[in-house]
């Protein structure tokens, strides 16, 4: 089995529809969806707040190329535009961490590094990972929660988490 870690962020247009969308294609897969947090831009650039959250999906049929390519095309569908590293978008499914068999995925292919850069300094990932699963490891680095206790408190305290907009509608978050 091939179990993935996503990180989903947006801050243009409908940003919570474009999360749901992915919660809703990945449907029959998903594991467990994060709670939703209004997060400050990190990255130096000046832009509009992001909400971000993180899944856990579960496909024996699905390596981690084809979790690369599924959330790019999902990319594709929320009318992204590459345009500035590190600027706005409307929505951004980063793979994380990827497990065949409970086994960490490593890839230095610099189109699908694993695990994803910077994942152990963005508070954005850690503490909705840590929602989903309290005893997450990154691969190379170590447990999620020493990871995110590192950080700078203010990192974790400047999100906002929006009970008010579930993931999945209908379930509480
Ligand atoms: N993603 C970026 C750049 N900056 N800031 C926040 N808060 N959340 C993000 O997901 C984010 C960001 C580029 O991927
Ligand atoms: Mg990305
Ligand atoms: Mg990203």
């Amino acid at each position: 089995m091939t179990r993935a870690v996503l990180s989903l962020g947006s801050n243009l247009g409908d940003r919570i529809a474009h999360l749901r969308a992915v919660v809703a294609d990945m449907a029959e897969v998903l594991v467990a969806a994060s709670p939703v947090y209004e997060t400050p831009p990190w990255g130096g650039v000046e832009q509009p707040d992001f909400l971000n959250a993180v899944i856990v999906v579960d496909d024996p049929d699905t390596d981690a190329w084809a979790w690369l390519r599924r959330g790019q095309r999902l990319e594709q569908q929320a009318h992204r535009v590459r345009e500035q590293h590190w600027g706005p978008r409307t929505l951004d499914v980063d793979v994380v961490a990827v497990f065949d068999d409970g086994r960490d995925v490593r890839s230095d292919d610099p189109e699908l590094l694993l695990p994803h850069p910077g994942t152990a300094e963005r508070a954005t990932v850690l503490v909705p990972w840590l929602d989903v699963d309290p005893g997450a490891v990154l691969a190379g680095r170590g447990p999620v929660r020493a990871l995110l206790a590192a950080l700078p408190p203010e990192d974790a305290a400047s999100m906002r988490r929006r009970d008010d907009l579930p993931l999945r509608v209908g379930a509480s978050p």
